[in-house]
């Protein structure tokens, strides 16, 4: 005979069943809710459907993993989860790989996180504040990277303005502002040390770099804590918010926003309703509020209440204590299903409950951390099989780094989640590691990357890694194609940095050229007399014979004057050691200057560059100059018929073997190029039909500030102890004459920091100049690079252990890798240009190149040729180094000029072909 009580019970039972039952998910449901993530993934990634995705897909800027190489002592913040945490980390690599670090964790009082933007942060840096002097690290500025655990619409690694706020902060004035800043703000309020930050990341990027610096298999980082999120590493080529195919970049999908476009209303249930119109952000993180520590203690009291207001549980009698939202902590699920003290806990609610209460509560929690598992588990199968699918594998291993409380100390959630990503994705072996030290070591890591590859502020390394980088060498790109135009127009020209100077050369060589000639060649590391010879026996074939003459520091930085006798005497020597002082020769003249040509040997100097600094000759004609010195001495005669920038005689004499070469570029002492342009564009010239060629004098391009983003301390270091402060900025992050002393700054500064050679300088280290191009390049040879460190930095007295040379070739390769990579960027601007005047699909050309720091470095030509073919991929560049240097198409201009002068009207002729 079943009692009423025993059916009362059993009723009971059916409606507990019930209720908990709209908590249980199918496998049915876990593929939905799989395959809804999967949707919302993709519509986060696509421009078209960002803006209405759920799941933001959040760019983070964070290139690549842990390779082993970072180093460094960074300062790390670790904000948004249960605690604050300020940490210094110190990490080493090579053999004595290693992170050490060191933290002090602070409260965020409930009044902070919910009161003014400015309080908080005056909060975060009163806390710096007491950590750097329990370290007594007032005095250092470090580089810090900012662990930031809420959504940040990033535009760079260490700019991201917040979206919104979750969890249980709700600070005014914070949304929609860089974070950044607002830390900056702050520091700068207090005014009592100094920070660089460098970087700013969410925690499950910096859990996936902690655990990936262990294990390269991680590319996932997961965080089951006070709010739940995960980010990966996907495809550059998916991510279409930001630039670029190649390569990966790290996506923080921000999926704690699933579902605030209504797509698992069918999953939620009115428990989840209640949690979410009670929380401090209703309508937003749904997916979040389901399962993360934050509200699946407030799920569980809001279905105990339900049940005891259904009188299915402690009799129908609900204490104040279970009113109070958020008072049964999620804690309490893990540690009623870790160690059964629900009673203990229930009393503390003032519960007085009896066994079944227990089982029925011990369910109830099962039942709600079970979803948030399964449920995280199906999100997490979404993405593990989106990034098999990325590489068109059937079968893939792949690493989790996770961290968090709820996924640390709740007994079953791990293993539930683990068994539902192994049911939804069987073709990945997904690992998942938990995370020993938290996301810090994780922010400083990428800190370090960042330190080492580029990060944009002023830390160390700040812009060199930037571009290093598609983006960042497109974005060059794009700067530099605008510059172009501004010089060619005539109303922009004379504020156009780039000024894109007329040659008065309108064709390349055509084979006709012949005649005896001598060529002047001076502003490169050498000045070079030669005599060329271009005879039409059965094919052209062309003599040279050269002398190299000096050019001493005196007479380079003395008066003009001085300068050119020096040129005509060693014009005089040359020509009397070739006995031919009785002949007036044609004379081409490369004076690798920014001059500004009025016809082609009409040519007034605009400013010196690199070494030079001779008075009273800028703003001068350097023919009638040239002329005047020659007769002073009388004892012979010279006639310059063209005066060439060496990029122009680069492009001629490889226009010579190659009649497709319309480009010349430089990259030696200094830098620059010249290439065919429209006459029709060139609004400084008359005439619209045929071309012309244009010196760019890309050197000085930003010298009005377009580039300050970029540049460094260590940019501006050079600029400020150059001959021409505030010019040629360009030229000084990329051309020979500056990238040895771009290096030693930097050495200095990390031997100050303590991070190479002991923190030991010396003297010789201390001296501009003394760490030459030409080591970097030695440096750089992959086999012997090493040892020739050592050599050369024992030259300079320095005695460098093993790990100081391999960071001292690390740091060559970055200067070199910058300077290749935003050659390729100004490259790819000219190239660009090209193929839109010709108006074809496809542009094929050649470029003509010559420049001792192109020559004699070992990556130099690799790293530049890859780059420009990835920025303007719809071409196809022949580089042809120029064996014979620039006079060879001195020589030919002048051949050109000396014909047209040949047929009859001599100097008209000239005023014709000018
Ligand atoms: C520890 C990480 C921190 C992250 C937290 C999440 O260092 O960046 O926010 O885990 O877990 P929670 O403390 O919210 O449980
Ligand atoms: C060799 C050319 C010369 C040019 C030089 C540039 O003949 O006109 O100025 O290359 O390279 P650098 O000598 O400055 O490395
Ligand atoms: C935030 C995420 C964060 C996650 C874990 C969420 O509320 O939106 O940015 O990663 O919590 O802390
Ligand atoms: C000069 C250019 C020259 C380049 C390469 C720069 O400093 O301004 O005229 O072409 O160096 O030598």
């Amino acid at each position: 005979m079943v009692t009423a009580v025993a059916q009362r019970l059993a009723a009971q039972r059916r409606e507990i069943n019930d209720t908990l039952a709209r908590l249980s998910l199918s496998s049915e449901n876990l593929q939905q809710v799989k395959d809804k993530m999967r949707v919302e993934l993709e519509r986060g990634l696509r421009k078209d459907s960002h803006s209405t995705a759920s799941v933001k897909m959040l760019p983070s800027f964070v290139y690549r993993t842990p390779n082993g190489t970072e180093r460094g002592k960074y300062l790390a913040l670790d904000l948004g989860g249960t605690n604050f945490r300020v940490l210094v980390v110190k990490i080493r690599s090579g053999i004595r790989k290693s992170v050490r670090m060191y933290n002090k964790i602070y409260a965020i009082p409930l009044e902070i996180m919910q009161g003014t933007g400015e309080e908080l942060f005056d909060h975060i840096v009163q806390c710096i504040s007491d950590f750097l002097d329990y370290m007594g690290m007032k005095n250092t500025r470090l580089p810090l990277g900012f662990t930031f655990s809420f959504p940040c619409r990033q535009t760079g690694i260490d700019k991201g303005s917040l979206v919104s706020w979750t969890k249980g902060f709700k600070a005014t004035d914070c949304e929609g502002n860089d974070v950044v800043e607002m830390l900056r703000e702050a520091i700068k309020r207090r005014n009592e040390f100094d920070l660089d930050i460098v970087a700013v990341v969410n925690d499950t990027v910096g859990t996936m770099m902690t655990c990936a610096y262990e294990d390269p298999k991680c590319e996932i980082g997961l965080i089951a804590g006070t709010g739940s999120n995960v980010c990966y590493m996907e495809e550059m080529r998916n991510i279409e918010m930001v630039e670029g195919d190649e390569g990966q970049m790290c996506v923080n999908t921000e999926w704690g926003g699933f579902g605030e476009n209504d797509c698992i209303e069918d999953i939620r249930t009115r428990f989840d309703r209640e949690v979410d119109e009670g929380s401090l952000n209703n309508g937003k993180q749904r997916f979040e509020k389901m399962t993360s520590g934050m509200y699946l203690g407030e799920i569980v009291r809001q279905i105990l209440i339900d049940l005891t207001r259904r009188g299915l549980l402690f009799r129908g009698h609900i204490t104040e204590p279970l009113k109070t939202r958020g008072i049964f902590e999620t804690k309490f699920l893990s540690q009623i299903e870790r160690y059964r003290v629900v009673r203990a806990i229930l009393q503390q609610l003032g519960l007085d409950s009896t066994c079944d209460d227990s089982i029925i509560v011990k369910e109830v929690c099962g039942t709600v951390s079970r979803r948030a598992a399964q449920l995280c588990g199906a999100g997490m199968a979404a993405i593990v099989d989106k990034i098999r699918e990325n590489r068109g594998r059937n079968q893939m291993n792949i690493t989790v780094g996770v961290d968090g409380t709820l996924y640390k100390l709740h007994p079953h959630f791990s293993r539930i989640l683990k068994d539902t990503v192994k049911a939804l994705a069987p073709q990945c072996d997904v690992e998942f590691v938990l995370s020993e030290d938290g996301s810090g070591k994780g922010a400083a890591l990428i800190t370090a990357v960042q330190h080492h590859r580029q990060p944009r502020s002023d830390s160390i390394f700040c812009g060199f890694r930037w571009y290093a980088l598609p983006e960042g060498a497109a974005a060059a790109k794009g700067y530099k194609l605008r510059e172009l135009g501004n010089g060619l127009c005539s109303d922009t020209n004379p504020t156009a940095t780039v000024k894109m100077l007329p040659t008065f050369v309108r064709s390349i060589p055509d084979g006709s050229e012949k005649g005896d000639f001598i060529a002047l060649d001076l502003g490169g590391s050498a000045f070079r007399i030669l005599r060329v010879k271009v005879s039409h026996e059965k094919k052209q074939t062309v003599q040279m014979e050269s002398q190299i003459y000096d050019t001493p520091e005196d007479i380079i930085h003395g008066s003009g004057t001085r300068l050119f006798d020096h040129v005509a005497e060693c014009l005089g020597d040359f020509m009397e050691k070739q006995n031919i002082k009785d002949k007036k020769l044609s004379v081409g003249f490369t004076f690798s200057f920014p001059c500004a040509q009025t016809k082609l040997n009409e040519s007034y100097l605009l400013t010196w560059t690199k070494r030079f600094k001779a008075s009273g000759v800028e703003g001068m004609d350097i023919v009638t100059l040239l002329n005047k010195a020659i007769k002073k001495r009388g004892d012979y005669d010279a006639d310059i018929m063209a005066v060439v920038n060496d990029t122009v005689g680069t492009m001629m004499t490889c226009g010579f073997d190659d009649q497709r070469c319309e480009v010349g570029i430089i990259i030696g002492t200094g830098t620059n190029a010249c290439y065919m342009e429209e006459l029709r564009h060139i609004d400084l010239v008359e005439g619209d039909e045929g071309r012309m060629c244009i010196n760019t004098e890309w050197g000085a391009f930003g010298d009005d500030g377009m580039l300050e983003d970029i540049r460094t301390e260590f940019d501006r270091e050079i600029d400020r102890g150059s001959l021409n402060p505030g010019k040629q900025l360009f030229e000084k992050m990329v051309s020979g004459m500056y990238i040895g002393e771009l290096v030693r700054l930097i050495l200095v500064k990390m031997a100050k920091e303590g991070f190479l050679f002991e923190g030991r300088i010396t003297p010789e280290l201390l001296t501009k100049g003394k760490f030459e191009t030409k080591h970097v390049s030695s440096i750089e040879k992959s086999k012997e690079g090493l040892t020739k460190a050592k050599d050369i930095l024992g030259r300079l007295g320095m005695e460098p252990s093993a790990d100081d040379c391999i960071a001292v070739q690390h740091i060559c390769t970055i200067v070199s890798h910058r300077s290749a990579n935003l050659i390729a960027a100004t490259l790819g601007g000219i190239l660009s240009r090209l193929k839109d005047n010709k108006g074809n699909p496809r542009l094929r050309t050649t470029v003509g190149i010559d420049g001792s720091l192109y020559k004699m470095h070992p990556q130099y030509a690799r790293r530049l040729h890859k780059t420009v073919r990835r920025l303007v991929p719809e071409s196809d560049v022949r580089f042809l180094l120029s064996e014979s240097g620039s006079s060879k198409g001195a020589a030919m201009v002048t051949a050109v000029a000396y014909r047209l002068a040949d047929h009859g009207n001599e100097y008209n002729a000239l005023e014709d072909f000018s």
